[in-house]
Order: structure tokens, then C-alpha cells, then sequence
């Protein structure tokens, strides 16, 4: 077959990638290894940058947003005790919204479900090839050859794009922690979510929807869900996230998955008529909520500088690696500064050297939460920097 963009993946960036694309009437199809239901039943990201829902507004996907998105006003630090909120409208005039990825890819998979988009699944061995040639294509399993004018890795950090370009290098560090995360059938105990430091360990409460919490938990990395039957997570929870005149409530845990935490940025997202965009390209632990936030931000450049490519104009497509890894380097540092500064780090083998390490880190949330210059800053970054 022939098309002008053949993206990999069906995650939120490459969905997105084709609903705009589609609008702008530039012809796609998207190859997805995994089966449609393995796709939408993933749970994963919950928090929307303002740029976000405007981005997705724009493209005329509000609808859904306004039914199930929360808006919030800010977020809870906590810690010795203390929880203190930091009011974005009042710091830097913007919000978030609470709304979970799996809620953006039903939504945009229905959409083009709608308009009849050619989204293919269970599509196994797919191989991009002359991707330095303007006549790049791919192949797989099923013996088609899908010839196209530009490829899109949108295949998240273990796709195939990214190792197809020549000499790139991964920037990366890893964590010595990982997040424990559960859904749980329950109202949420808190209105904004809370990040809270404890001697245990890292611990925070989003949510949903009204009658769905998500809660997070810093486990060691070797840790599997297995590790930790129910009551040992809400007795963690209820240790680390527990102030005097607060009650968290419990419910029925209908999902636990443990996430690995690790930074990665790809030297290039492009190489001749390969472009990557989202986890292919970037990764950063969730503690910033940034990384959906990441791969909705590349689309809406690239989904831009394709259109115009299309209509004869190379300029915006000639700076969108750049361009996106310019502003990704800023979300990376972002998210090792929450990551670092609310994490137990039992890795430092040293009491003495550990000790110092958390009285430290308090003096970082003491600081943050007594300086309205730090909290504005703290905001700016969390509500979402321009796209
Ligand atoms: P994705 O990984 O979502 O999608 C890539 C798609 O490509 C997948 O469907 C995959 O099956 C497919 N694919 C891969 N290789 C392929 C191949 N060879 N052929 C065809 N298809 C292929 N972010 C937050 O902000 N907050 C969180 O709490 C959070 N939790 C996360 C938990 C987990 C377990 C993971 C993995 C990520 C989490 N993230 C979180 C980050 C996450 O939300 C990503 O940023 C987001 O999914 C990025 O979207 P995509 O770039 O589309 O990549
Ligand atoms: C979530 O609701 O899944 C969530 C929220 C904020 C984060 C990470 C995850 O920083």
C-alpha cells in the first residue's frame, strides 16, 4: 500500500500524530504490535498540562475532556507532617487537569474508529527501511510493504525507530526507586493530589474520577506486585500519607503495576524521513507528570510541521528535532528535581551521608513551600511550560 505518513504505535502520540494529521486531510495508517483491547485497557498517565487540554481542545477532542477531565488548582507537599498546597491559579493564572491517558487513547481511538482511520493492530515485526531515501517504507510480518513519504516512530521507549537511526546515542540515568501504583474503586480523600515525603518513602494521591483514586507507593526497583498484597499498600499509604485530622480511605485495588523510573533523551529525533516523537524519543520518571504531557507536546510540533511539509513548506519540519528536544531537556531537569527531592534515598550507603541526604531534601520542601518565588516556579513548570 502507499500512503504519505505510516506511523508506528497506537499510544497517545501516534493516535494523536493521525487525528491530526486526518484533520488536515494528510494521509496515514498506524501499526500497532500490541491488540487493540492490550492498548486500551493500559493504565499509565493522569495529569494534563494547560497546554495539553488546549492542545487537544483545538483539535476539537474537548468534548470527553470537559465530561471526565478535573480541573485542579494546584497540588499538596507534604512532609514531617505538613501538607502544605501551592495554588497555581494564585502563583502563575493556570491549572491542570486530571484525566487519565487510558481516557484520551479510548477517546482518540474512537474517533478515528468514526472516521474510519486505518488503525491496525497485532501488526508484528514491523521494519522502517530507506529511511535517507525519499522513498522510505516499511514492512512486516504479514508480508505488506507500506510505502510512504515520512515515517513516525511513535513506539515508545522499546520500539524499533529509534535504534533504526545511525549512531544515536541515549542520554540517560536510571533511579534507584520505582513506583508501586494501584487503582482503587474508592473517592478520592483529597481535592488536589499530594506528593508526600516520608522516612519510609515517597507516597502520592491522585485519583481518576470522583469514585476512582490512583495512589502511588516508592518501592525498591527489584520489587514486583506481587511483593505487596493489599493491606501492606493501604498500611504504607496510611503510614506515609497520614497527618493528624485526615483520613484516608480505603477501597477494592482493581489494578497494581509497578513502574521502573528512569530518565532518557535520544541525541536526535530525526534521521532523513524518520521522525520519533513521545517515549521513542524521551522518558522522564513520573513524579513531574510530564510524560504524556512530553509526547502530546512533540506531536503537536510535529503534527504542525508535517501538514506544512506537506503543503511545500520544510521550515517548521527542519526544526522540529530541535525544537522538541530543546524544550524536553527543560521537562527532564524539572522531573529529576521533584523526583530527587521526594524520594528516600536508601541507595547512599553511608547513615551519616543518607541522614544528610533527607535533612537536605526537607530543606529543598521547606524552602519551596516557604518562597512564593519557588512555588511560582515549582508551578510554572508543573502546569506546563509553552509549547
Ligand atoms: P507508548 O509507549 O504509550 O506507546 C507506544 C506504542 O507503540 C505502544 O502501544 C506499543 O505497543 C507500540 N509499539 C512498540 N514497539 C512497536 C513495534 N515494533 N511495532 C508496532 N508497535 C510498537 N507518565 C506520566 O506522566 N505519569 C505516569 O504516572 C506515568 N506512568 C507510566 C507507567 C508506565 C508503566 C509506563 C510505561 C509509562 C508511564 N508514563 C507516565 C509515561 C507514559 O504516560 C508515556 O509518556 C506515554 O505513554 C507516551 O506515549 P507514547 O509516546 O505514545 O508511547
Ligand atoms: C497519575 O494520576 O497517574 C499521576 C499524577 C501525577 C504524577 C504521576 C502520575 O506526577
Amino acid at each position: 500500500m502507499r500512503t504519505q505518513v505510516a506511523i508506528i504505535g497506537a499510544g497517545p502520540a501516534g493516535l494523536l500524530l493521525g487525528h491530526i494529521l486526518r484533520r488536515a486531510g494528510v494521509g496515514f495508517v498506524i501499526l500497532e504490535q500490541k491488540s487493540r483491547e492490550y492498548v486500551l485497557g493500559r493504565v499509565r498517565a493522569g495529569v494534563l498540562e494547560q497546554g495539553s487540554v488546549d492542545v487537544l481542545r483545538d483539535l476539537g477532542l474537548g468534548a470527553d475532556l470537559a465530561a471526565r477531565g478535573l480541573t485542579h488548582h494546584g497540588i499538596y507537599l507534604q512532609y514531617e507532617g505538613e501538607r502544605h498546597h501551592l495554588d497555581f491559579v494564585d502563583l502563575v493564572g493556570r491549572t491542570v487537569t486530571v484525566y487519565g491517558q487510558q481516557a484520551l487513547v479510548r477517546h482518540l481511538l474512537a474517533e478515528h474508529d468514526r472516521l474510519g482511520s486505518d488503525v491496525r493492530f497485532e501488526v508484528e515485526g514491523v521494519a522502517p527501511h530507506a529511511i535517507d531515501t525519499d522513498a522510505p517504507y516499511l514492512t512486516h510480518s504479514g508480508g505488506e510493504r507500506v510505502d510512504c513519504d515520512i515515517v513516525v516512530g511513535a513506539d515508545g521507549y522499546h520500539g524499533v525507530s529509534r535504534p533504526a537511526i545511525p549512531g544515536v546515542q541515549a542520554l540517560e540515568r536510571s533511579y534507584p526507586y520505582a513506583w508501586l501504583g494501584i487503582l482503587a474503586d474508592v473517592a478520592p480523600s483529597t481535592d488536589d493530589l499530594i506528593y508526600a515525603l516520608h522516612p519510609d518513602g515517597f507516597a502520592m494521591h491522585s485519583m481518576r474520577s470522583p469514585e476512582v483514586s490512583r495512589l502511588y507507593l516508592q518501592v525498591d526497583p527489584g520489587e514486583s506486585a506481587d511483593d505487596w498484597p493489599d493491606e501492606r499498600i493501604w498500611e504504607a499509604l496510611q503510614t506515609r500519607l497520614g497527618i493528624p485530622g485526615w483520613t484516608l480511605t480505603e477501597g477494592t485495588i482493581s489494578e497494581k503495576s509497578i513502574t521502573p523510573m528512569r530518565s532518557f533523551v535520544a541525541s536526535t529525533l530525526e534521521h532523513g524521513r524518520l521522525f520519533l516523537a513521545g517515549d521513542a524519543g524521551h522518558i522522564v520518571p513520573p513524579t513531574g507528570a510530564k510524560g504524556l504531557n512530553s509526547a502530546i507536546a512533540d506531536v503537536a510540533l510535529l503534527g504542525r510541521s508535517l501538514v506544512a511539509h506537506f503543503a511545500g513548506d520544510d521550515a517548521l519540519l527542519k526544526r522540529y528535532s530541535g525544537a522538541a528536544l530543546a524544550r524536553q531537556w527543560k521537562v527532564q531537569q524539572f522531573s529529576q528535581w521533584m523526583t530527587e527531592m521526594l524520594h528516600v534515598h536508601r541507595e547512599v550507603p553511608d547513615e551519616a551521608a543518607r541522614a544528610f541526604r533527607y535533612r537536605s531534601q526537607l530543606g529543598q520542601l521547606e524552602y519551596t513551600t516557604g518562597s512564593r518565588h519557588a512555588q511560582a516556579a515549582l508551578a510554572e513548570q508543573y502546569a506546563g511550560l509553552p509549547f
